[in-house]
C-alpha cells in the first residue's frame, strides 16, 4: 500500500506522476497514516503569500502514526537501542510498547504540570532516550517541543526560551560527550534566570554529580514518572497545528525559530526515511546524529519510528574512548544502515585504516551523508572501507526548513557519483536560478537552488515573525522558496550542491550565521567592529576567519584570541569559536556600508591573487593593509 520505489524506472515514473498531478501524489502518500478525521482539502495556499497548508481539516495525533498504531503488529519490536558515551556503560534496548508507555507516563506528568495544547516545552537533554521521549510526550499533548543542542550555552538557550515563551524546561544534571562533562543543570540554572515564562523544571539524572534545586521550581523526572498511568489519550491537532520549533542559524540576527506542523511533517519524513533509505523489517539504521539539529527530529525520531525501523541513540562521539568508536558499535550491533556527515568521516580518515579494519562491517548495506558537500576523497573512503566497496552512499540534500530529505540518490536505486545529491525527490521540482531571477534550463549549468513548488515539509513559518520567513525565502524569487544554496547540474541532470551563498557558514556540519558571531565578538570592550567569514578547512569543510577592528593594539595576541573565544563560547557556544583572528585597521565596504565578504573570503583563504572588482569600495585601500596583515 505505502509507496516504496523499487528501480530506477519507477522513480522516474513516480517522479513523472508527482509532477503531472502534485495533489493527487501527497494524496496517496497521506492516506497510508492513520487520520482521525480526513483532511477537506488536501492543499492550498504557496510561496507567493508564505501561506502554505497541507491536508487542512485533517485531525490526527502524529504519536498515534509513530507508536500506537504499530502495538498490535511490532509491539514486541525494538524501536531504540541506546548507546552510552562509554562503550562499558549501561546500554539498554527499548521496545515500540516501552517506548509507547514510557511516552504515555511522561504525557501524564506533563499534562499534571499544567501544559496544555499549543504550550512551548524547551528541551535541552543528553541524547538518551529521555530525550526522545520527552519530543514524543509533548507531540501527544499537542505541546510544541523545542530542543536546543546541549553544545549551546546558557545565553543562546535563554535566547530561545525567550523567543518561544517556553513554560516549562526538561534538561539532564549534566552529560557526557567524550571525556568532557556539560553541567547542564547549572547552564540551565544561570539561563533561567532571564527567563520568567518557565515555571516548571524537569530534571533528568544522568550524571549524578552535585546540582543547585530550585524548591518549587525543579522536580525529578524519576519522581515524576513513578505514579503516572501508562495510558494516555492522546489530543486531537489539526494538521496545520505546530508541531515543533527548531532554531537555526541564518545570515541575520539572531537564529530564527523554524516551525513546522504535524500532517505535513508526518507526511513528508516518512516517505523520505521509507524511499531514500530502503530499510526494511529486520534491519538495524543508525544516525549519528544528535536531536538537536533538525536531522536527529526528522531521521532518528520521526521518520524512522512512523516506519517501525529499529534505530540507535548514540550519546556520544566518533572519536571516544577511539577512532574506532563508530565501527565498534557498528559490529556490535549489526548496523545496516549508517548515516553520518562528512566531517565525522574526514576527520576518522585522518586516523590509522586499522581503526576500520578491525572490525567486521559486513552487516552494513546502505551508507547515508548529510549536513554539507561530501568532497571526493572522503566519499571514496567511506565508499571503498566503509561499505567495503558494496554499499551505495545517500548523499541527502536538505534543509532544517525543508523538513525532510529533498535530492538524494534512493538507496540501491539511483545509480551515484561522488559528490552529487543526485536526483530529487518525486514531488519536489528544484530548478536553477540566474542573476535576473530566471529559471536556467538544459543541463550542464549552475544558479543559485530554488524549490518551485510547496511540498508537505516545508516549514511554514518563523515563530512569532512570518515577516522574517517571507523575507528569508520567498522574497529573493517571486513565487519560489529560496535554498540559501548555489548549485551545479551536470549534463545528466544529477544535483551537485555547491554550498551556502548567502552569509550562513557549515563547520563541521553545524550552521551558523555570520552576524550572530559578529554581535557575540563585538561585545568585547576592545572591539569596535567584526567581521565573520568561511575559509576552507581539510576536517571541518569550513573553518571561521574573524577579521577585527580593535579600539586599542591588544598587547598580547594570544590572551586577547583566548579572550574571544570565551567570550564566543559563552554567547554561543564553543563551535562558533573563530580558528583565525587578524587585526585590522579597516574593513572593505561599500558605499551603501556593506561589507564585501566576498573579498574577505579570499584573503581568509590566502587566495590573494584575483580579488575581483574591488572599485566600488569607499576605500580600497584597506584591501591592501588587510592583505599585508598577519592572522593568529
Ligand atoms: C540537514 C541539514 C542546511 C544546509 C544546506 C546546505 C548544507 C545539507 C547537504 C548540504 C551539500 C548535502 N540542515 N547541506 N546537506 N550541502 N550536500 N548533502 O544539514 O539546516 O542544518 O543545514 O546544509 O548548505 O543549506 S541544516
Amino acid at each position: 500500500m505505502w509507496l516504496n520505489i523499487k528501480s530506477f524506472e519507477e522513480y522516474k515514473d513516480v517522479y513523472r506522476q508527482s509532477e503531472e498531478d502534485r495533489k493527487k501524489f501527497w494524496e496517496h502518500e497521506a492516506g497510508t497514516f492513520y487520520w482521525r478525521e480526513s483532511w477537506d482539502k488536501v492543499h492550498s495556499g504557496g510561496f507567493e503569500n508564505g501561506d502554505i497548508k497541507w491536508f487542512e481539516g485533517g485531525k490526527l495525533n502524529i504519536t498515534e502514526n509513530a507508536l500506537d498504531r504499530h502495538l498490535n503488529t511490532i509491539g514486541h519490536k525494538t524501536a531504540f537501542i541506546f548507546e552510552p558515551n562509554h562503550p562499558d556503560s549501561f546500554r539498554r534496548t527499548i521496545t515500540y510498547r516501552q517506548l509507547y508507555e514510557d511516552v504515555c507516563r511522561f504525557a501524564n506528568v506533563l499534562e499534571s504540570k499544567g501544559v496544555e495544547k499549543g504550550d512551548r516545552v524547551c528541551i535541552y537533554m543528553a541524547m538518551t532516550p529521555e530525550l526522545i521521549i520527552s519530543a514524543l510526550a509533548c507531540a501527544r499533548i499537542g505541546a510544541v517541543h523545542s530542543i536546543v543542542f546541549a553544545g549551546f550555552s546558557a545565553q543562546s538557550l535563554a535566547e530561545r526560551i525567550q523567543d518561544c515563551d517556553a513554560k516549562m524546561l526538561i534538561t539532564n544534571d549534566g552529560l557526557r560527550r567524550g571525556d568532557k562533562h556539560v553541567p547542564l543543570k547549572d547552564i540551565s540554572d544561570e539561563a533561567l534566570e532571564e527567563c520568567p515564562t518557565v515555571k516548571n523544571v524537569i530534571v533528568c539524572q544522568r550524571t549524578n554529580r552535585d546540582i543547585d534545586w530550585v524548591e518549587g521550581r525543579d522536580e525529578w523526572w524519576h519522581m515524576l514518572i513513578r505514579n503516572a498511568s501508562k495510558k494516555h489519550t492522546a489530543v486531537e491537532m489539526d494538521a496545520e497545528d505546530p508541531l515543533f520549533i527548531l532554531y537555526t542559524s541564518g545570515s541575520t540576527g539572531k537564529p530564527k525559530g523554524v516551525l513546522h506542523t504535524c500532517g505535513g511533517y508526518m507526511v513528508y519524513t516518512s516517505y523520505t526515511f521509507r524511499n531514500v533509505f530502503q530499510v526494511s523489517e529486520e534491519d538495524i539504521y543508525w544516525c549519528t546524529a544528535d536531536a538537536g539539529w533538525i536531522t536527529g527530529h526528522s531521521y532518528i525520531i520521526y521518520g524512522p519510528l512512523f516506519n517501525g525501523a529499529t534505530g540507535i541513540i548514540f550519546e556520544g562521539v566518533p572519536t571516544y574512548p577511539d577512532a574506532g568508536r563508530f565501527w565498534e558499535v557498528v559490529e556490535k550491533y549489526e548496523v545496516t544502515h549508517f548515516y553520518t556527515a562528512p566531517t565525522a568521516i574526514r576527520a576518522l580518515m585522518s586516523y590509522d585504516l586499522d581503526f576500520v579494519k578491525k572490525y567486521d562491517l559486513s552487516s552494513l548495506k546502505v551508507l547515508g551523508s548529510v549536513g554539507e558537500p561530501i568532497n571526493e576523497e572522503a566519499w571514496h573512503w567511506y565508499h571503498d572501507h566503509v561499505g567495503g566497496g558494496k554499499c551505495p552512499i545517500v548523499d541527502t540534500w536538505w534543509q532544517t526548513e525543508t523538513g525532510g530529505i529533498m535530492i538524494s540518490p534512493l538507496a540501491g536505486i539511483t545509480p551515484t557519483k561522488p559528490g552529487f545529491a543526485t536526483l530529487p525527490l518525486p514531488g519536489i521540482t528544484p530548478v536553477l536560478m540566474d542573476e535576473n531571477g530566471k529559471e536556467i534550463g538544459g543541463n550542464g549549468v549552475s544558479g543559485n537552488l530554488c524549490i518551485k513548488h510547496p511540498w508537505p515539509g516545508i516549514a511554514r513559518t518563523v515563530w512569532g515573525d512570518h515577516e522574517r520567513y517571507l523575507q528569508t525565502y520567498m522574497s529573493s524569487y517571486k513565487g519560489y522558496y529560496f535554498t540559501g544554496d548555489g548549485c551545479r547540474r551536470d549534463e545528466e541532470g544529477y544535483y551537485r550542491i555547491t554550498g551556502r551563498v548567502d552569509d550562513v557558514l557549515n563547520v563541521s556540519g553545524h550552521r551558523l550565521g555570520t552576524a550572530e558571531i559578529e554581535n557575540a565578538i563585538d561585545e568585547h570592550p576592545n572591539v569596535v567592529e567584526t567581521a565573520i567569514v568561511g575559509y576552507p578547512h581539510d576536517i571541518k569543510g569550513e573553518s571561521i576567519f574573524a577579521f577585527i577592528i580593535c579600539e586599542d593594539q591588544p598587547k598580547n595576541k594570544e590572551d586577547f584570541k583566548k579572550e574571544i573565544h570565551k567570550l564566543v563560547t559563552k554567547i554561543i557556544g564553543p563551535i562558533a569559536k573563530p580558528e583565525k583572528i587578524q587585526i585590522v585597521a579597516g574593513l572593505p565596504k561599500t558605499r551603501s556600508g556593506k561589507i564585501m565578504r566576498r573579498v574577505l573570503r579570499k584573503i581568509a583563504a590566502n587566495d590573494l591573487e584575483n580579488l575581483g572588482d574591488t572599485s566600488t569600495l569607499l576605500d580600497p585601500s584597506v584591501v591592501d593593509e588587510i592583505k599585508e596583515g598577519e592572522a593568529f
